[in-house]
C-alpha cells in the first residue's frame, strides 16, 4: 500500500482513513487520519449572500448521492444565470470598455482541473471550464480560444451586458473619471464554492466577471488554480474572493491548503493567508480579500482582511449566512 493512499472504508461506511494527509505540526510520524464519509456529512460552503441560493442547488445534487463536482457546477450555474448578480455571468459588470469578460475554474478530488479566462458571450463559464477539464488535455483556455471552444461544445452565444449593467457602466464612465471602484461587500459577490459529497470527496470552483471596470484584458485570481481555488482531497480545499491581484501574489488558496496540510485548522489557515496579504502589500486601502476553506473532516473556516465578508453554509440541518472574522473595520 502506498503512503498517502486512501486506505479503507470502515465496515459501516462512515469513516475512511488516510495516511499522512494532514500531519500534526510537530509529528514527523505518519498518524492515520480518520475522516467522515456518508450522507450525514455532505455539505457546501460558498462566498457571499448569493451563495445561499447556489448552495441549495448544489446540496440537492449531494442529497441525491451526486458527486461533488456536479454539485459545484450546478450550484455555480445558478449565480451565473442570475440577471441581478452584477459580479458573475450574465449581468456581470463589464470592463472599462464595456465588455463583459468572465473568469472561472473548477477542480475535483483527483487534481483534475479546468479553467477559462477572459471569456466573452457565454453565460456559464464554469461549465466551459469543466469541459476544458474533461474534454481537453489542457487546464486553461482564454479569450477567443475559450469562446471558440465553448461554441464548438454547443454553448450558446449570448449578450451578457444587461441594460442595467450598461447603465451602471455609463454612469461610472461619466462620474468616476475611469477610477476603479473598490472590491467590497457593497459592489461584489463573486462566487467561490466547496462541496463535500457522501464519498468524502471534495470539489471546488469559482466564477466571476472580475473587478468591475477593470482594464480590458485583465484577468484576476478566479481562473487561476492555486490562487482562486485549490484542493488536495487528502487535505482540504480553499477558495477566494476579493482583489485578485493580491490573492495571486501569495497563491492564496494553495497557501491555505498547504497550511492545513501542516496542521492548521481551516480557520487558522485562512487567517494566516490574509496576514500574508496584509504583510505583502504596502497600501491596504480598498484591498478587500476573503477566503473560505474546508478540510477533509468537513471542518470549515474563513477570514477576510476587512469587515463585511460573509459566506453561505448548507448541510442537512441548516442553510445560513456566516459573518467572516476579519482584521480591519471597513470605513
Ligand atoms: C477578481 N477575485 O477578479 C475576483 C473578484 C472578486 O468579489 O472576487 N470579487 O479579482
Amino acid at each position: 500500500m502506498k503512503r498517502r493512499d486512501f486506505v479503507k472504508l470502515s465496515s459501516l461506511g462512515t469513516t475512511a482513513i488516510i495516511l499522512d494527509g494532514c500531519k500534526t505540526k510537530d509529528s514527523a510520524e505518519k498518524k492515520p487520519i480518520v475522516y467522515p464519509v456518508g450522507m450525514k456529512n455532505i455539505k457546501v460552503i460558498s462566498t457571499w449572500n448569493a451563495g445561499l441560493q447556489a448552495n441549495k442547488v448544489a446540496f440537492e445534487v449531494l442529497k441525491n448521492k451526486g458527486v461533488a463536482i456536479d454539485a459545484i457546477e450546478k450550484g455555480l450555474n445558478v449565480t451565473e444565470s442570475d440577471l441581478e448578480n452584477t459580479s458573475v455571468g450574465i449581468g456581470g459588470l463589464p470592463d472599462a470598455n464595456g465588455d463583459v469578460t468572465l473568469d472561472a475554474c473548477i477542480m475535483d478530488h483527483e487534481f483534475n482541473c479546468g479553467s477559462v479566462s477572459y471569456l466573452k458571450n457565454i453565460e456559464n463559464p464554469i461549465s466551459v471550464a469543466r469541459k476544458v477539464m474533461e474534454d481537453t488535455p489542457h487546464v486553461m483556455l482564454s479569450g477567443k480560444g475559450a469562446y471558440d471552444f465553448a461554441i464548438q461544445k454547443d454553448f450558446e452565444h449570448q449578450e451578457l451586458l444587461t441594460e442595467s449593467s450598461k447603465k451602471m457602466w455609463k454612469e461610472w464612465k461619466l462620474e468616476n473619471n475611469n477610477v476603479l471602484p473598490a472590491i467590497n461587500h457593497e459592489n461584489h459577490d463573486t462566487i467561490a464554492m466547496i462541496a463535500l459529497d457522501e464519498k468524502g470527496n471534495l470539489s471546488t470552483g469559482c466564477t466571476t466577471s472580475g473587478w468591475a471596470y477593470k482594464l480590458g484584458g485583465r484577468v484576476g485570481d478566479s481562473p487561476i488554480i492555486g490562487a482562486g481555488v485549490y484542493l488536495d482531497n487528502q487535505v482540504g480545499a480553499a477558495c477566494a474572493t476579493g482583489m485578485g491581484e493580491a490573492i495571486i501574489k501569495i497563491c492564496g488558496s494553495h497557501a491555505i491548503v498547504e497550511l492545513m496540510r501542516n496542521g492548521s485548522s481551516p480557520q487558522e489557515a485562512c487567517k494566516i493567508a490574509v496576514q500574508r496579504i496584509k504583510n505583502s502589500n504596502k497600501d491596504l486601502k480598498d484591498l478587500q480579500v476573503g477566503f473560505i476553506a474546508m478540510n477533509k473532516n468537513g471542518e470549515i473556516g474563513s477570514y477576510s482582511l476587512y469587515s463585511g465578508f460573509n459566506y453561505a453554509y448548507q448541510d442537512a440541518q441548516e442553510s445560513k449566512l456566516i459573518d467572516s472574522k476579519f482584521d480591519l473595520e471597513w470605513d
